[in-house]
């Protein structure tokens, strides 16, 4: 039994499903994706619909993926007399216009194949996304969460960062947080490449950046927790 985990999917399904292959992921494993599986790449809703048939997937909400899920919610409510001018407005037309322009498109795309039900589900399983989780693993406590933790300071519980601290933050990759030597931080959102120039996981002290930007010029990375080990597809 492992624990592994990925992040910044965007719609890179082929890739996803090469590294469960290449990891050999299992019933008996589990993974964290922590967050952005939306957007972008071609095919984000197959991600989403293989995440939620599997029980040992625990995913993480990602700046793509709330906002993602805020208009897809606001999109899929009935159009009625009473309802039109609060859900087809302007200010609901240019949340859809921001999104698009920043990858929406193919994640509209798919969610729009869907059925109804379909529909219904992946929104219900969106909107159980934590902002971030704990996973306990050979003594190390590892904190995993989207961007990084803004406005970091080590007396702060976790349940009280607001999502954007925690889903946009923009990281100086210097970042040492929590001086316990058994806590460790996992984030994505910021591509490794921009800070370094190569599509691999950073590590800085207990901090590592796994975002090695799988819907561009880079590869999709996993870190297992068990071993350290990286992987990259
Ligand atoms: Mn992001």
């Amino acid at each position: 039994m492992s624990v592994y985990v990925m992040s910044d999917i965007h719609g890179e399904y082929d890739k996803y499903a090469a590294m469960l292959k290449k990891i050999g992921f299992s019933d008996d494993d589990m993974l964290y994706i922590i967050g952005d599986v939306v957007d972008r790449g071609e095919k984000p809703v197959e991600i989403l619909l293989d995440m939620m048939q599997r029980s040992n997937v625990f995913p993480i909400m990602g700046n793509h993926d709330l906002f993602a899920f805020y208009v897809l919610s606001r999109l899929s409510v009935d159009i009625t007399e009473e309802n039109a001018e609060t859900h087809l407005n302007a200010e609901a037309m240019n949340l859809l216009i921001d999104w698009i322009y920043d990858g929406g498109e193919t994640t509209l795309k798919g969610f729009r194949k869907l059925s109804p039900e379909q529909r219904a589900a992946v929104l219900e399983y969106m909107s159980g996304f934590p902002l971030y989780d704990i996973a306990e693993v050979n003594g190390r406590i590892f904190v995993l969460v989207h961007a990084g933790l803004g406005n970091f300071r080590p007396d702060r519980k976790l349940r009280d960062y607001t999502a954007e601290e925690l889903l946009s933050y923009r990281p100086t990759f210097k970042e040492k947080y929590y001086s316990d030597e058994d806590v460790y931080v996992i984030c994505g959102h910021t591509p490794t490449l921009l800070f370094t120039g190569k599509a691999e996981i950073f590590r800085s002290g207990r901090v590592f950046y796994i975002d090695c930007a799988a819907c561009s010029t880079g590869k999709l990375a996993c870190l297992c927790l068990d071993t350290m080990k990286e992987y990259y597809i």
